[in-house]
């Protein structure tokens, strides 16, 4: 797919922090050490509803990993996927009588709009599941080749199920209990009472076709893929195994991100699939968790047809922790415009007190784990410092500008 267009990162100066990021494998805030090339999967959308604000929210965090990499000097290779075939995708199109893959286009196309007017950094692959078809078939293959996978005992409908504990490593990068592993599969669209498995935690590698589904044709039979094989194969067949980072909501460290890294762990004999598995928190409306399925969703297209300044709901969003559970309010959203207005006002003047304490105090908050809340504020100091007459440095405004840029994403 055409990933959005891009923009560009102004320089900063002084001396950059190399990223120390919580990996929820190991449970530390660790270094990320990339080489050269630093290489990052963030899981992409289901394009059945438009973008919300925790959509929004989640793909900001990566944004900063992305934009630290760059301050440090590094190439980075992003990928990130769409879910253009899924469950959830043909219950929608069915409820509103709508085409299926129409509406993963329309949905798809309006997530490209609103990750451009948020100034967020495009992957360089963005690909679907649709499009990534013969390069799940062939990992399909292997998995059954090797023994990874077998055929569900179901002469009608003979689909394809990983063994979950094929590699013998599994749940290492969740860390979740037998009992919450459990919950979470049911819940998050695993089939643990589906007669034929071996075993309630084993997942679904390839559904065979039912009437009325869309399919592929494939050496397996006609069918359509799992979910988390999708990630894997789009991944591994870009960045390699131990990339340096994969991302998502903490709504998919388990099962998602578990069977995703099993499978390519399977698939390859190597370990790990990533060096850090980041989870970025839930973001809820006013105290409940935001999900289509609760409809209490404020979508970012929205806002923009209200004629919210994008940069306002990035710094709205920003002040939080990524990895805290929060809620959006029309609070939030009233202090970062009144936040984004300031922050204007300051660069537009003709001189300020040095940006290099700012500067410094930005990337050391990103860097320890985007602590974008503190980050914020080291802003503010100088700030709030230029627009009481403090200062005779006329390079200033323009350093921070570009700081916030380069770092932030946020265009003043
Ligand atoms: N297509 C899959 C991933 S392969 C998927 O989870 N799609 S999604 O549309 O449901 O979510 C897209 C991204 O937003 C995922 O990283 C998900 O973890 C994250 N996300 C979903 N809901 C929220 C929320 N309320 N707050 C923060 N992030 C969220
Ligand atoms: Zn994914």
């Amino acid at each position: 797919m055409q990933p959005w267009s891009s923009v560009s990162v102004p320089q900063v100066q002084g001396t950059p922090r190399p990223l120390r990021l919580h990996d929820t494998a190991t449970g530390e805030v660790r270094p990320v050490a990339p080489g050269p090339l630093a290489r990052m999967y963030v899981c992409g959308i289901t394009p059945y509803d438009a973008t919300h604000l925790g959509h929004a929210a989640t793909y900001l965090a990566f944004d900063l990993v992305h934009r630290i990499w760059l301050d440090n000097g590094h190439d980075v290779h992003y990928v990130q996927n769409v879910t253009d075939i899924d469950d959830p995708l043909l219950e929608r199109a069915e409820r509103d009588n709508d085409d299926w893959m129409v509406l993963g286009m329309r949905e798809t196309a309006l997530f490209r709009e609103d990750m451009e007017a948020l100034r967020v950094l495009p992957p360089q692959d963005f690909i679907g599941a649709v499009e990534a078809m013969p390069e799940i078939i062939e990992a399909v293959g292997k998995l059954l080749a090797s023994g990874a996978a077998y055929r569900a005992d179901d002469p009608e409908y003979p689909d394809i199920y990983y063994r979950h504990d094929a590699t013998g490593r599994f749940g290492y990068e969740s860390n979740y209990s037998a009992a919450d592993m459990d919950r979470f599969f049911a819940e998050r669209g695993g089939d643990p009472e589906r007669p034929g498995k071996e075993h309630p935690l084993d997942a679904l590698l390839w559904r065979a076709a039912r009437p009325g589904e869309p399919s592929w044709d494939s050496e397996l039979g006609p069918g359509r893929p799992g979910w988390h094989l999708e990630c894997s194969v789009i991944a591994l067949n870009r960045l390699r195994m131990g990339f340096d980072v994969q991302g998502g909501g903490s709504d998919l460290a388990f099962p998602h991100h578990e069977y995703s890294a099993a499978h390519a762990e399977a698939l390859t004999g190597q370990h790990p699939f990533a060096r850090h598995y980041c989870h970025a928190g839930m973001v809820g409306l006013d105290g409940e968790k935001m999900s289509k399925s609760k409809g209490n969703l404020v979508f970012v297209s929205r806002l923009r047809g209200d004629r919210v300044d994008p940069m306002a709901v990035r710094l709205a969003l920003l002040d939080g922790h990524y990895r805290a559970d929060r809620s959006w309010t029309a609070d939030a959203l009233t202090a970062g415009s009144a936040r984004l207005a300031r922050w204007g006002s300051a660069v537009a003047l003709p001189a300020g007190p040095s940006a290099d304490e700012a500067i410094a105090g930005l990337r050391d908050r990103l860097s320890d784990d985007l602590d974008t809340e503190r980050a914020l504020l080291a802003v503010d100091a100088w700030v709030d410092a230029a627009l009481s007459g403090g200062g005779s440095d006329e390079s200033a405004p323009g350093a921070v500008r570009d700081a916030v840029d380069a770092l932030l994403g946020v265009r003043l």
